[in-house]
């Protein structure tokens, strides 16, 4: 057994959401913060058969796209200093970890 956690955009939650249900994938979704743009994204835990995977990563393949993302100049953005800078966004960061042991009560 496989725990896929998926990292993505808000905007793209909804719908990944809906595939999942469509698709008889059972999912938790969290919410979460990136640690470079401090926004708002949603973390995808989602524990599948070994043969399953490809079918979850071509789901999120299908719903998550990658997008443009201006970090605007203020002087209390340090990190950008004064100059906006542009980053691409998605459409998802994916680890698969393998499960030692799973339990449902
Ligand atoms: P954030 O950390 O807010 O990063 C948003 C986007 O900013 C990233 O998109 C990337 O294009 C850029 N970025 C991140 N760190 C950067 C840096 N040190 N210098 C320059 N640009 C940087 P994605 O790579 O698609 O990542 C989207 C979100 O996925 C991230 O949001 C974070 O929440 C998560 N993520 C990405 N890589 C991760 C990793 N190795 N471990 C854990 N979470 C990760």
């Amino acid at each position: 057994m496989k725990l896929v956690v998926a990292i993505v955009q808000d905007k793209d939650s909804h719908s990944l959401r809906k595939a999942f249900v469509n698709e008889n994938i059972r999912a938790t979704k969290l919410a979460s913060t990136g640690g470079f743009l401090s926004e708002g994204n949603t973390t995808y835990l989602i524990g599948v058969e070994d043969e399953q995977v490809d079918h979850v990563l071509e789901i999120i393949r299908r719903e998550c796209h990658s997008r443009e993302q201006m970090l605007p100049s203020t002087p209390s953005q340090s990190i950008s200093g004064i100059y906006p800078i542009k980053v691409t966004v998605g459409g998802a960061t994916v680890f698969v970890l393998d499960v030692e042991h799973f339990d449902h009560f």
